[in-house]
């Protein structure tokens, strides 16, 4: 099945006069050049199979006596902690900081894209980003409700965000200037979401794993949509074209920090790759997306603004200009171009939507109360 789907993507391209996506490797293309089965969505296509497979072994039932070492035996074999097994507070507390960080991000960046709906320059664009920024809220609501299941609410996560206790990444702190921007969140945010994402399908909590399969593919989508928008403005007039760069060079290092702080200050790296919710470090990730960019801006046509961006053929790597950290530090600690104007609308919406709250509450008790109720068949054999 993968080998027929492969042959019949990479077949595409090369009928396509409009936008040649054949070489792209870290999209829904694998590298041509690669062997078969080594794409993104084949990786998340393996995670989704080794996670199926695990599932239907028999691993024994959690031993609550016995909870640290059965949690460090399913970590050590790669098994799924779920909600019901035992885990360290600190594992539980690390998964509710990352989940909610990440669903947080999904709802605040809709804000970025939803600025351009109505800008969209023709009716299929609006209809595909309508689609995609329907999308991320569906990503937000997977990842709420994966970190419910670790006995947080979802309005408690609410009140987290809302307060300012809890974060969002920092790449939509950046504003959308011009209708190229919106390819460059696909191309490059959505390129890192899913670079940084597709690891986490191997996540050892079930429940976060799971959720990013889905989500990791409908971020590959994203990616090329992306892609071919910025492909179609830089094959277009040299104002097009200009413009394209113009958003490339804005969102390139915003988009490199996504990964966070490098690995010398990361805080949470070294326990979180210990229980295995995090595969790899921030730097490994970085370097990832920069080899996969490089070779993706050549095909478009743009540049990467980095002049010391080259082929290392010692590393088998590119060498690149990391982004600026201290700038990063500045937009998580809350001085970004907009956060005020990101937290402001959110709080506004959320004001707004309070209606809606308390009539579905409303129904829910209702319906609760119904079903308390006797029903007239037992009233009558009273
Ligand atoms: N922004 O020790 P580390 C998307 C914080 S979704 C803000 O390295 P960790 C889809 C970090 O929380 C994008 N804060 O932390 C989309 C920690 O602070 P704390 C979101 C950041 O957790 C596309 C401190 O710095 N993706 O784009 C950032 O081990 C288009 C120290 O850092 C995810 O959330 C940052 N960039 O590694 C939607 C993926 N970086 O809590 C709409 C899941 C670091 O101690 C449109 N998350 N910090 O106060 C992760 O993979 C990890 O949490 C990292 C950070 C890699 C982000």
């Amino acid at each position: 099945m993968a080998d027929t789907t492969s042959v019949v993507l990479h077949s595409l391209p090369t009928d396509s006069h409009h936008c040649n996506t054949g070489r792209v490797y870290g999209n829904d293309f694998a590298d041509p050049d690669q062997p078969p089965g080594s794409g993104l969505l084949d990786e998340v296509a393996d995670a989704e199979r080794e996670l199926r497979a695990r599932n239907a072994q028999d691993v024994g039932a959690g031993d609550a006596g016995a909870g640290s070492d059965y949690f460090a035996a399913l970590v050590a074999a790669d098994q799924k902690i779920e909600p019901r097994d035992w885990m360290p507070d600190g594992y539980r507390a690390t998964l509710i900081r990352q989940m909610a960080q990440h669903a947080h991000s999904e709802i605040i960046g809709m804000q970025p894209e939803a600025n351009w709906i109505t800008r969209a320059p023709s009716l299929k664009r609006k209809a595909i980003l309508l689609a995609k920024v329907q999308d991320e809220a569906g990503h937000g609501l997977y990842l709420y409700a994966a970190t419910e299941t670790l006995g947080v609410s979802r309005d408690a996560l609410y009140e987290l965000l809302l307060g300012g206790k809890q974060k969002y990444s920092s790449i939509f702190n950046y504003p959308t200037l011009t209708w190229a921007d919106i390819g460059a969140i696909g191309w490059l945010v959505d390129g890192a979401a899913i670079v940084n994402q597709v690891p986490l399908c191997r996540c050892s909590y079930g429940p976060y794993a799971r959720a990013m399969i889905r989500i990791c593919k409908e971020e590959s989508f994203h990616q090329r949509q992306g892609f071919e928008i910025l492909h179609t403005l830089a094959h277009g007039t040299p104002q097009q074209k200009a413009m394209a760069q113009d958003a490339v060079d804005r969102w390139w290092y915003p988009s490199l920090a996504m990964f966070g702080p490098p690995d010398t200050d990361s805080t949470h790296s070294a326990q979180s790759m210990a229980w295995k919710i995090k595969r790899f470090s921030n730097d490994d990730l970085r370097q990832r997306f920069v080899d996969m960019c490089a070779q993706q801006a050549t095909v478009l046509g743009l540049t990467l603004p980095d002049p010391d961006l080259r082929w290392n053929p010692e590393r088998g790597a590119y060498d690149y200009t990391p982004p600026d950290y201290a700038e990063l530090m500045e937009v998580i600690r809350g001085n970004g171009p907009c956060n005020r104007q990101r937290m402001a609308h959110h709080r506004a919406a959320h004001e707004d939507g309070a209606w809606v709250r308390e009539a579905a509450s409303a129904y829910a008790a209702k319906r609760a109360a119904r079903a308390a109720a006797p029903q007239p068949s037992e009233l009558t054999h009273v």
